[in-house]
């Protein structure tokens, strides 16, 4: 092969570029490797501003894949600046032989497929065109510095300089006057070392942002100790984190203990001056607002104590977007700066840039002459490097066209219709909310490995398919869906790029469920990929992650904990466990009363609990019956679900315990449930209630009890009912729905767990009776009006489904939630699964459309 047809073109030579060569070569590929810029290093060649340095520590900021390394640099900050930086990137190119192998100097003007040859044409800025087989963008997050878009830019005359471009001489700033426009990592960075030799500065920002001090000095002990005890498990730890470092995961929310003990704990992080730390002290900070809340507070606090002037610091101090849905920053003496006589802060806010002019800035009602302006105005990021050259796929479509919308992909590594291109690091990856180091590694090593594979299989090509790539988007946005990420315009979001989707670029899921979804799809044989070959075809299409992130983090949480199956317990056991259970969890929202009592059921008495709104009375009122497949629970064992349905819907909940399996088995339950609603039906004027207003609902065998109750009324002459709200619940017990296969086992509620269940309540002969099964009654028009919500991971979604179906067939208004990428349990969880939010309010405005 000559130089100009080469299995691989990687495009960059950054630290992703680099290892990328490195694992090429030795497997044995021929590539080139081209580079715009002078000398290795990508971010750190081109990002010379005074003041840059990483804000993750040395002792994880490094390359884990030469265990040499570590042993032959050492590094003399935690916090390293560009040029120790730049330098070890150097003399790991020296030490690897990397220099040989790249193109620098050289820009990539356009790629092109060719279906025909199988093949990416590649020409450059030096008028050379190269074919590859595989085409790679490693053209790094942050590499194309967005465009000034300030009026009059173009007519300054002073010095104008850009912190992703700086000279690499160097700028004297002695004397002059200085306006530094932004206030995101760059310019925090920066402007205490412009203000150590300017004159004048002047800086304008447009958001202030949080900023911790870095108190940089040696790295940190602790790890630095953990790393000589053990680097292989610390390393094997960070690729398994949240964010590619290893830290502690929090259990503890921010709004569980008062304020001044939450600050301490805070405090307790700040002082360690590490990026990832004071987001980790609680673990509802990135999804709860009022959570996050106790984090920006602390930290407008430290902004006060340091800034002299009340109305600077208040300016300095975020208050419109969430604690880490912009880049939080890392500082020295950022704010200190602001108390110095010849540093001054300008709020574009209330005094926005008019103009720029030959000779300076126009702004407020002020002209202001300087002698240079810093734009630290940030990047085109994401996507700005890889659509800045012009791809073009199959079909003549190009990469800027396909991704107008949104950066579809699969898995931030590929995307349909573009065969064997690969970013690395690109949207879709967890990439810049990570280290990157982790994630650059990971990177190079999967796409490697898939090269490898394909040599090995025979195979030319590799694209996903639409439905994977469709799959992926959906599964970014549950992930992001559940963050305060969207609140916030910022890069993140593609929100500083005017016309550019809004998005959450990076993947959100984390750096280890990330790498466990990769490496599953190549144990998989590529799911989601087409791989084709001479007179060779493989697919094996399918979506990689359908269930909620936040369901699957309880689901793999509850695997590890190794318990029991609730099926092997007794049902005096099973009930104990299940208690326990229900007494960890948040106790749900605040209701107006709540009041505890006793009606007679069909065998005795029967506690119940009522939930009363704080809005006036009377109200509407829903009798609801629990889960626990009518063996364990009570009134007050759906106590969250209970007050989030009162407080949501604005209704009187009355839930009434039932007699339990297996003391006392069928019909006992369905019984109660009837009598309990005949009780409310002829006392809800004293509860409270509106007379007539009356309504079912229940969760599971729960649901069971309600829909009975339902059919016995309106077959019985009893009450007449507004709705009924059945949230997955069980309608049919007389033979297997494909769903108690499809998901036997691995979502909380089990199909052995069902079976023990239907074997304490009802003998097989009894399962068929309508008032055990509703789904098999013969007549099921005249019913209320219905909502039915059952779950994508549920043993009884397809029963529900059936009866959602039937109800409908039979003219019953029905409304239908599939609750996608919830288990049985998952909907209950208030106040711990935010993907709950959703179907909850449903429910609610459903309850509440009953009366309308
Ligand atoms: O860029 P930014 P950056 N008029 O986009 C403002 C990484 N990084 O280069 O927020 C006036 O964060 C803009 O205002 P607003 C890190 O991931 C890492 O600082 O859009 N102002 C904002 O204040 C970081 O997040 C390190 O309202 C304008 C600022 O300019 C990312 O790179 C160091 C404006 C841009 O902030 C980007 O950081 C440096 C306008 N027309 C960077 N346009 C370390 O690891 C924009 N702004 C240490």
């Amino acid at each position: 092969m000559s130089k100009s047809d080469v299995d691989v073109v990687v495009v960059g030579a950054g630290f992703s570029g680099m290892y990328l060569q490195k694992r090429l070569r030795d497997a044995g590929f021929s590539y080139r490797v081209l580079e715009a810029g002078g000398d290795v290093g990508g971010t750190w060649y081109w990002n010379r501003y005074p003041g840059a340095r990483c804000d993750i520590s040395t002792t994880d900021y490094q390359y884990t894949w030469d265990p040499e390394l570590h042993e032959q640099w050492s590094w003399s900050e935690k916090h390293a600046a560009q040029p120790e930086i730049l330098r070890y990137a150097q003399f790991v190119a020296n030490k690897h032989d990397l220099y040989s192998g790249i193109d620098f100097d050289v820009r990539v003007n356009d790629a092109h497929w060719n279906d025909d040859t199988k093949r990416w044409s590649i020409h450059t800025s030096t008028g050379e065109t190269i074919v590859c087989r595989h085409y790679v963008m490693a053209t790094g997050c942050l590499s194309v510095p967005k465009e000034p878009d300030i009026p009059g830019a173009d007519r300054f005359r002073g010095g104008v300089y850009v912190t992703g471009r700086w000279p690499h001489e160097g700028v004297d700033f002695t004397g002059m006057k200085v306006a530094v426009i932004g206030t995101g990592s760059s310019g925090i960075q920066s402007i205490p070392h412009i203000a150590d030799q300017a004159n004048e500065v002047v800086v304008f920002q447009r958001t202030p942002n949080y900023s911790i001090p870095a108190f940089n000095g040696p790295p940190p002990q602790y790890r630095v100790d953990r790393l000589k005890a053990d680097r292989a498990a610390y390393h094997a730890e960070a690729r398994q984190s949240t964010s590619g470092v290893p830290v502690n995961l929090p259990t503890m929310s921010a709004l569980s203990v008062p304020r001044e003990t939450a600050h301490e704990m805070l405090e307790k992080a700040w002082q360690k001056g590490e990026l990832l730390e004071l987001g980790t002290v609680f673990n509802d900070v990135g999804i709860n607002r009022a959570a996050n809340d106790v984090v920006a507070e602390f930290l407008r606090e430290k902004v006060r104590a340091v800034v002299k002037d009340p109305a600077t610091a208040e300016l300095l101090s975020p208050r419109k977007h969430p604690y880490g849905t912009k880049r939080p920053c890392m500082d020295t003496n950022y704010f200190e700066t602001f108390n110095l006589a010849h540093v001054r802060l300008v709020d574009l806010n209330s005094s926005p840039i008019r103009t720029i002019t030959e000779t300076g800035i126009d702004f407020g009602d002020e002209s202001h002459d300087f002698d240079a302006i810093v734009y630290a105005t940030g990047f085109d990021a994401m996507t700005g490097a890889i659509v800045g050259v012009d791809i073009t796929g199959k079909d003549g479509v190009t990469l800027k066209k396909k991704w107008e919308h949104g950066p579809q992909n699969y898995l931030g590594l590929t995307t349909v219709g573009f065969p064997n291109l690969f970013m690395i690091t690109g949207p879709g990856s967890p990439s810049v909310l990570s280290n990157m180091m982790v994630s650059i590694e990971q990177h190079v090593d999967w796409i490697t490995d898939t090269l490898v594979d394909m040599r090995d299989g025979g195979f030319d090509t590799i694209e996903p398919t639409p439905l994977a790539e469709e799959a992926w988007r959906r599964h970014c946005t549950d992930c992001a869906d559940i963050t305060l990420f969207q609140e916030t315009d910022s890069w993140y979001m593609g929100a500083n790029v005017p016309g550019k989707p809004r998005v959450l670029f990076p993947y959100i899921g984390g750096v280890g469920r990330y790498r466990r979804i990769c490496d599953e799809v190549r144990a998989r044989d590529y799911l989601g990929f087409v791989l084709e070959g001479a007179g060779k075809r493989q697919v094996n299409d399918g979506p990689v992650r359908e269930i909620q992130p936040d369901v699957e983090m309880v689901v793999d949480m509850m695997a590890s904990l190794g318990l029991p199956p609730i099926e092997s317990m007794s049902p005096t056991d099973a009930r104990a466990f299940s208690e326990a259970s229900s007494a960890m969890r948040p106790r749900g929202p605040e209701v107006g009363e709540i009041v505890d009592g006793v009606l007679p059921g069909a065998g005795g008495d029967l506690n119940y609990r009522l939930y009363r709104p704080a809005s006036p009375g009377p109200h509407p009122v829903v009798v609801y019956f629990h889960g626990g497949g009518w063996v364990f629970g009570s009134h007050v064992s759906d106590d969250p679900l209970c007050r989030a349905l009162c407080s949501l819907a604005d209704v009187v909940i009355v839930s009434v315990d039932y007699r339990h399996a297996p003391e006392s088995r069928f019909p006992a339950a369905a019984d109660d449930g009837y009598a309990a609603l005949t009780w409310v039906a002829d006392n809800i004027a004293a509860l409270g209630g509106a007379p007539g207003q009356l309504a079912v609902a229940g969760w599971s065998a729960g649901g069971n009890v309600a829909a009975v109750a339902a059919q016995t009324a309106r077959d019985s002459g009893g009450p007449t009912l507004r709705g009924q709200l059945l949230l997955t619940p069980v309608t049919d017990g007389s033979r297997q729905h494909r769903s108690h296969d499809e998901n036997a086992s691995g979502y909380v509620l089990t199909k052995s767990l069902m079976e023990w269940f239907w074997n304490h309540y009802a003998d097989p002969a009894d399962r068929t009776n309508p008032k055990a099964s509703p789904l098999l009654a013969a007549d099921l028009s005249g019913l209320p009006p219905t909502m039915i919500v059952t779950c994508q991971f549920d043993p009884l979604r397809d029963e529900g489904d059936a009866y959602a179906e039937a109800l409908a067939a039979a003219g019953v208004p029905v409304r239908h939630l599939r609750a996608r990428g919830h288990v049985h349990t998952s909907i209950t969880m208030v106040d711990m699964l935010p993907s709950g939010v959703g179907p909850r309010r449903q429910m609610a405005e459903a309850l509440a459309g009953f009366f309308a």
